[in-house]
């Protein structure tokens, strides 16, 4: 999506998603365009991916947080992309890639610009072949809202199920300090008038959105000292509107970027300023925290980037099949998720019950290296960020992701790469990986975070559960105490290769 956005998911937790029938409190016919959807459910981010087309170069708004200008195949962050596509280039790179990746099920159009800016051409013509050519995958779009209104209907003629606006706020005055500009009906708007038009139109598309009965999910992007707070008003007024998501992402302000609040120096939250105010949201609307503020032509699960195995020029190489593209494989990987998902209710209900009994204790935070499928299935030097879940004897639930520098490059490993994982991961009491040296693990320890490789390639949650009984059996006997206080520090950007 643009500059930060991004949608959210779903914020379940053990007791809910399991089911192969969807959770209890979610409509079937909702269920089935979400299930399959990595950013609309957080249990299917686990098992599918997505891919963006960066078709849409123009914008009609500026934000603070955003430079389209920056660009770095190491970068991951909305409005970044490495090369802008036609709409033919795009459908031909989405069938290429909809062939080699089973686990594709959606493909969203977020930029590098607005996707419905400039009349929305590309964006538009890109969806329409699609729709054709790829009718088992979803189209998915992300916009700032402003042109909304105008295309909602011929955004529901192109069966386009799921769209993201990227809303930071609801009163102008707080909206004055986030966007310097936008334009509008042939003219440039600035200061507050700017924010008060744009927020009409966000509100006005999000109410037509919902009376088209398309999916919304609202981005907003948390500003210290600016929107912070301000964003539970915005969560308020969404969800009255109807949104199905709320997805709050942390600012990204590196001031290599050369963003407004990169440059003026403007603090991203902390891990948990951001965990703070999700909770704080988190009622009766769903929350997503996986978002992984993806790059405008990111590709493959939302934890890894396969983009630069699909650049225009290899595209162009490849025998692409414009017809079908592997609907036959991606019909049974799906088939085989379905299975999954059945077997694991059952599991996930069983760990439940294993601990049930574990009454009043407080909740903690492990860290997980994953590489998918809801299993501990990375070794701890080749993880790029780790799973962070909040464990209670009621489930563990996914509650967001940190990434961090690998630790392992070349075969040895890098102390200062540690340090930054420490750091990311500091109030978590351990980390579950699917091997770890003795090195690493004793700085970890020193750090009072355990590292557990004993549950390697089993399933997060129910070794999440095992894991809980120990701990707190430890904390009650007095063989371990209680972490207190630690904070841990949010990453700008994905990882960054330091050796060539
Ligand atoms: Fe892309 Fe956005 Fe669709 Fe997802 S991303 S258009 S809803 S398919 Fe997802 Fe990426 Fe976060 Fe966006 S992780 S930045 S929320
Ligand atoms: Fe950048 Fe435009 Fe997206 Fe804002 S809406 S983040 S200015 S591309």
């Amino acid at each position: 999506m643009k500059s930060q956005p991004a949608p959210e998911a779903s914020g379940c937790t053990t007791s809910s998603c399991g089911s192969s029938d969807g959770p209890s409190d979610m409509a079937p016919e909702v269920w089935e365009k979400v299930k399959n959807h990595p950013c609309y459910s957080e249990e299917a981010h686990h098992y599918y991916a997505r891919m963006h087309v960066a078709v849409a170069p123009a914008c009609n708004i500026q934000c603070n947080y955003c430079n389209r200008k920056y660009d770095c195949a190491n970068e991951s962050r909305p409005g970044v992309v490495s090369e802008k596509l036609t709409a033919d280039q795009a459908v031909r790179k989405v069938l290429a890639v909809a062939a080699e990746i089973p686990q594709l099920s959606v493909v969203g159009i977020a930029g590098p610009g607005d996707s419905l800016a400039a009349g929305a051409k590309n964006t538009l013509n890109t969806f329409d072949q699609l729709s054709q050519l790829a009718p088992d995958i979803k189209l998915c779009l992300s916009t700032n809202g402003l042109a909304l209104p105008d295309y909602v209907h011929r955004l529901k003629a192109t069966n386009i199920d799921h769209v993201t606006i990227t809303i930071n706020m609801v009163d102008p005055e707080v909206g004055q300090h986030i966007y310097p500009w936008i334009f509008h009906n042939h003219k440039r708007y600035t200061g507050i008038e700017a924010s008060r038009i744009l927020h009409e139109r966000q509100m006005l598309g999000l109410e037509m959105l919902q009376e088209a009965g398309i999916l919304a999910k609202i981005n907003s992007v948390m500003i210290p000292g600016i929107n912070d707070e301000h964003l539970i008003d915005v969560n308020r007024e969404v969800k009255k509107r109807g949104a199905f998501l709320h997805n709050i992402m942390p600012l990204i302000s590196d001031a290599a970027h050369g963003t407004h609040f990169g440059l003026t120096g403007q603090r991203g939250p902390t891990a948990q300023e951001l965990k703070a105010l999700q909770d704080k949201c988190e009622g009766d609307m769903k929350l997503m925290r996986h978002c992984r503020q993806c790059r405008a032509d990111a590709v493959g699960l939302l934890g890894e980037d396969r983009g630069s195995e699909f650049t225009a020029e290899k595209v162009m190489l490849m025998d692409v099949d414009l017809d079908g593209a592997g609907f036959e494989k991606r019909e049974t990987y799906r088939e085989h998720v379905e299975s999954e998902r059945a077997t694991r209710h059952a599991s996930k209900a069983a760990a439940i019950a294993e601990v049930a009994h574990i009454a009043g204790e407080k909740p903690i935070l492990v860290a997980v290296a994953t590489k998918g499928g809801e299993r501990i299935n990375e070794h701890f030097g080749h993880a790029k960020e780790f799973q962070i879940y909040e464990v209670t004897a009621k489930g563990a639930k996914f509650v967001g992701h940190r990434r961090v520098d690998l630790y392992c490059e070349g075969g040895s490993g890098d102390e200062d790469g540690l340090e930054t994982i420490i750091n990311a991961i500091n109030d978590c009491v351990a980390v579950f990986v699917a091997k770890i040296g003795g090195c690493p693990s004793k700085s970890l320890e020193a750090a009072g975070i355990e590292p557990v490789d004993s549950y390697a390639f089993e399933y997060i949650e129910e070794s999440a559960l095992a894991y809980y009984a120990s701990y707190t059996e430890r904390l009650g006997s007095g063989a371990i105490h209680e972490k207190i206080g630690a904070d841990a520090s949010i990453r700008q950007g994905a990882y960054t290769a330091r050796r060539a």
